[in-house]
């Protein structure tokens, strides 16, 4: 029976090619999932004291970040570069942005510019 070996081999082959093609981005679909939870999770900035806190954050492109005044002063929120800026916000109330590209931004408030704070936007 020396065809038989001959024959048993495009069947290994295409079993191997099943499982390379086939099993594989399965299998790597937990890990992506992984990889793209943190850009989604919302990240909040707490204005209290005349004083943004965290003063910097770094997040992944693609993060909402919601300030949060909870202050019994107005403040906003104005970006150096004038990318984003809040209207002012009384007691309580939040202003969310959505960084999609990676960078520095650096932002300060409008009605107290000694009030300063960073995101760093940076892929994973
Ligand atoms: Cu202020």
């Amino acid at each position: 029976m020396p065809k038989l070996p001959a024959a048993r081999s495009p069947l290994a082959m295409h079993l191997a090619l099943a499982l390379t093609f086939g099993f594989m981005p399965a299998a790597l679909l937990p890990v992506l999932a992984a990889a793209a939870a943190p850009a989604s999770a919302p990240v909040t900035v707490k204005i209290d004291n005349f004083v943004f806190g965290p003063a910097a954050i770094t997040v992944a492109p693609g993060t909402t970040v919601t300030w949060v005044n909870e202050d019994d002063i107005p403040h906003n929120i104005v970006a150096d570069d004038k990318s984003f800026r809040s209207k002012v916000l009384d007691t309580d109330e939040k202003f969310s942005f959505t960084f999609t590209k990676p960078g520095e931004y650096g932002y300060f408030c409008g009605l107290h510019p000694h009030m300063t704070g960073k995101v760093i936007v940076k892929a994973g």
